[in-house]
């Protein structure tokens, strides 16, 4: 079938929005109808061309919500009609990292879908009669796309798509990072390096689990209204200051913070976040992806005394068996997803979505088929 997409023939270009080919789906996949599709800045990431993984041409995009179009062979746990959202993180429920009951890192797709293919190896897009890759097994920037059943989550049909799109990654990442990675406790202190959707996602959760003093950082101060309204104490530019800034989160906590955050993929505040962790059990989560050859360091005496330096996935989140529920959360206002989406748009104007992000005009454009 024929279908709009907004395809990355290049790194570095704007998309072109065109029509592709998209074919039925095979044994144990799914044809979806995407509605909406937020932006994350990994989509950015990746079309800069840093990403180790990236491959072009390309139909970017990760954080869609859709309807089941049609069902491959074997398919049963959804059905033509149904709502869902494409989960990069799938889970399939039988793999060694689903079963460990540790962690959220389903391994049953996740080669093939780093090599922008299906599981079967093959691309169900083409343009032109060019093989084009799909993308971290979702794709949603074509209006029909074709992903594994075991990355869909099946969500309520009544929820808002140009909202809860928005949990098929940065704001469930956010969330999940809070809950499941750092397990923030009530009266906790909490530092955020990067007020986009992600790091206001974390402010919002570190809010919910009652954390004491919430410290937002950002080099654009035009962030800090947003992220007063979800919760934050303290707003700092690290510009307005001529010491390190984690000597500033140091000296405004007497020891530093029991969490920080880092959500800009920038390693240098990697570091800033793991030393503004508080000596003997401060602990920093880092959230932002970083560019091909990038390294993060820091002294080893960090470490020797107690700070702890972990990442997170979608936030830890086991999408299948956990989103549905977070949709219910958004549905009964338990999870706020309207200040997130600042702009919305038409497919035919997605390089917008770039151009704002980059200018730190936006948090999260949705765009609409
Ligand atoms: P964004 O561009 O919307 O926000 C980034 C924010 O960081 C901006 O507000 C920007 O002003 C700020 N910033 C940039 N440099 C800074 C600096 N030196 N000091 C302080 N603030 C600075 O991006 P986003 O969509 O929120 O994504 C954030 C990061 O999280 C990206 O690296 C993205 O790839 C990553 N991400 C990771 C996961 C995951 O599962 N680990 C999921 C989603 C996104
Ligand atoms: N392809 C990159 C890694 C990119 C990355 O770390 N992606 C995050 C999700 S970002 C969503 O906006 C992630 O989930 N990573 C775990 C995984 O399995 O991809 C690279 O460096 O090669
Ligand atoms: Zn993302």
């Amino acid at each position: 079938m024929k279908s709009r997409a907004a395809v990355a023939f290049e790194a570095g270009k704007p998309l072109q929005v065109v029509e592709i080919d998209v074919a039925p789906p095979r044994q144990g996949e799914v044809l979806l109808r995407i509605t909406h599709t937020g932006v994350c800045h990994t989509d950015a990431f990746t079309l800069s061309g840093d990403d180790p993984e990236g491959l072009f041409p390309v139909v970017l995009g990760h954080e869609g919500a859709g309807v089941v179009v049609e069902v491959g062979e074997g398919v049963t746990s959804v059905k033509p009609g149904d709502h869902v959202i494409p989960l990069y993180t799938a889970e399939c429920g039988q793999c060694l990292f689903c079963k460990s009951g540790k962690t959220n890192l389903c391994v049953a797709v996740r080669a093939t879908q780093g090599k922008g293919v299906m599981p079967d190896g093959t691309t169900r897009f083409s343009c032109n009669g060019q093989p084009v890759h799909h993308y971290m097994g979702c794709s949603t920037f074509s209006e029909y796309t074709v992903v594994a059943e075991v990355s869909l989550a099946k969500i309520n049909p009544e929820a808002n798509p140009e909202q809860v799109c928005l949990l098929g990654c940065g704001v469930t990442t956010g969330l999940g990072a809070v809950k499941n990675t750092a397990k923030v406790q009530a009266g906790d202190t909490v530092a955020v390096f990067g007020l986009g959707g992600i790091g206001l996602a974390v402010i919002h959760g570190a809010q919910l689990a009652q954390a004491g003093r919430i410290i937002a950082i950002d080099t654009n101060p035009t962030k800090f209204e947003l992220a007063r309204t979800f919760g934050a104490t303290d707003c700092i530019n690290p510009e307005d200051h001529d010491k390190p800034i984690q000597q500033v989160v140091v000296e405004m906590t007497g020891w530093g913070v029991d969490h920080s955050f880092e959500c800009i993929g920038n390693v240098g505040v990697m570091r800033a976040a793991l030393e503004c962790a508080h000596r003997g059990w401060g602990q920093s989560i880092i959230i932002g992806v970083a560019g091909a050859g990038q390294e993060i360091s820091t002294r080893p005496f960090q470490l020797v005394t107690g700070r702890t330096w972990k990442g997170t996935a979608f936030g830890g989140v086991k999408g299948r068996s956990q989103l549905p529920g977070m949709v219910e959360d958004a549905m009964q206002g338990r999870i706020r997803l309207a200040p997130f989406v600042t702009q919305t748009m038409p497919l035919a104007d997605i390089n917008q979505a770039f151009d704002l992000m980059h200018k730190g005009k936006s948090i999260r454009s949705v765009v609409h088929y």
